[in-house]
C-alpha cells in the first residue's frame, strides 16, 4: 500500500481531513501534520472519540491515522524559531516540528512516503483589502500559504518514492478579484500555483513524482469560517 503525508489537519471540517479520508478508503496509510497550537486538542479529541463519525469510511470501518506529527511550516529548522515562539507554553511542550526535524521523525519511522498533501494556508491580515496590507502581513501569508509548501516538498523528496504524488489546494482568488481575499492571500495562491508548474518540472524530472494544485470549490472549514466565506 502507499504512505501518504497530509500536512494541515487539525480538525474533521477541512480539506485535508476529507483528503485523508479518500485516501484511507483507497488503501494508503495515514500520517498527518497538525499546527502544534492546535496539536492538544486535536490529539485529545481524536483520543476521546469526537471524531469517530467523521472516520466513518465506505466500507464502515473507521480511518486509522497511524501518527499525527506536530508541526509549523513557517519554521525549516531550529536555527528559523524565534525565543519567543520557543518558549510560548504551547510550542514548548512538543519538540521536533520545524520542516526538517518533522521530516526527520518520518524518515526514522517509516523510511519513506509515497503522497504529499499540503492543505494549509495562513493569512493574519486577509480581511484587510491588498491596498491597507503591510509588509509582514503579506510575507507573513507568502511565509504559510506558499513557501511551506516549497519547504515541505523540498524535504520530502529524498524519502518520497518514484512515482509518488504530491498535491496543494489553491483558490481562483489567484487569477480572478475576489474581494475579502485579502492580506496577500491572493497573491500567495498565485505563487502557490506558479511554483506548481516549476517545482512540477523539477520534481518530475530528478525524482520521478508529480506536482499538481487543486482549486477548491467552498467547504465551510475552520479557515473558512474565519474569513467569513
Ligand atoms: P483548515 O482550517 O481545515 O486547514 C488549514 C490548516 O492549516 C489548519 O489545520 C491550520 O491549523 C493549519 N495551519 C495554519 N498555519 C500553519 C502553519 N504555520 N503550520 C502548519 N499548519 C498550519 O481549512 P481548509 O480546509 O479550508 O484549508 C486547507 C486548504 O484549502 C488551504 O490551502 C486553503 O487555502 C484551501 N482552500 C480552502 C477553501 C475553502 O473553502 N475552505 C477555498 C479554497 C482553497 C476557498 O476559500 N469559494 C469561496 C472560498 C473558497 C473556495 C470557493
Amino acid at each position: 500500500g502507499k504512505r501518504a503525508f497530509i500536512a494541515g489537519v487539525a480538525d474533521d471540517n477541512g480539506y485535508g481531513w476529507a483528503i485523508a479520508k479518500s485516501l484511507a478508503a483507497a488503501g494508503a496509510e495515514i500520517l498527518v501534520g497538525t499546527w502544534v497550537p492546535a496539536l492538544n486538542i486535536f490529539e485529545s479529541s481524536l483520543r476521546r472519540g469526537k471524531f469517530d463519525e467523521s472516520r466513518i469510511l465506505p466500507d464502515g470501518s473507521l480511518m486509522e491515522i497511524t501518527k499525527v506529527y506536530p508541526m509549523d511550516a513557517v519554521y525549516d529548522s531550529p536555527e528559523d524559531v524565534p525565543v519567543d515562539v520557543e518558549t510560548n507554553k504551547r510550542y514548548a511542550g512538543s519538540s521536533n516540528w520545524t520542516v526538517q526535524e518533522l521530516v526527520e521523525c518520518v524518515k526514522k519511522d517509516f523510511g519513506s512516503i509515497d503522497i504529499l498533501v499540503h492543505s494549509l494556508a495562513n493569512g493574519p491580515e486577509v480581511s484587510k483589502p491588498l491596498l491597507e496590507t503591510s509588509r509582514n502581513g503579506y510575507l507573513a501569508a507568502l511565509s504559510a500559504s506558499s513557501y511551506s509548501y516549497i519547504s515541505l516538498l523540498k524535504h520530502f523528496l529524498p524519502i518520497m518514492n518514484p512515482g509518488g504524488a504530491s498535491i496543494s489546494l489553491t483558490y481562483i482568488a489567484s487569477e480572478r478579484i475576489i474581494p475579502g481575499y485579502g492580506g496577500g492571500m491572493s497573491s500567495a495562491k498565485a505563487a502557490l500555483e506558479s511554483d506548481t508548474r516549476v517545482l512540477a518540472f523539477e520534481a518530475g524530472r530528478k525524482h520521478k513524482v508529480r506536482v499538481n494544485t487543486i482549486s477548491a470549490g467552498p467547504l465551510r472549514s475552520r479557515a473558512a469560517k474565519a474569513i467569513g466565506f
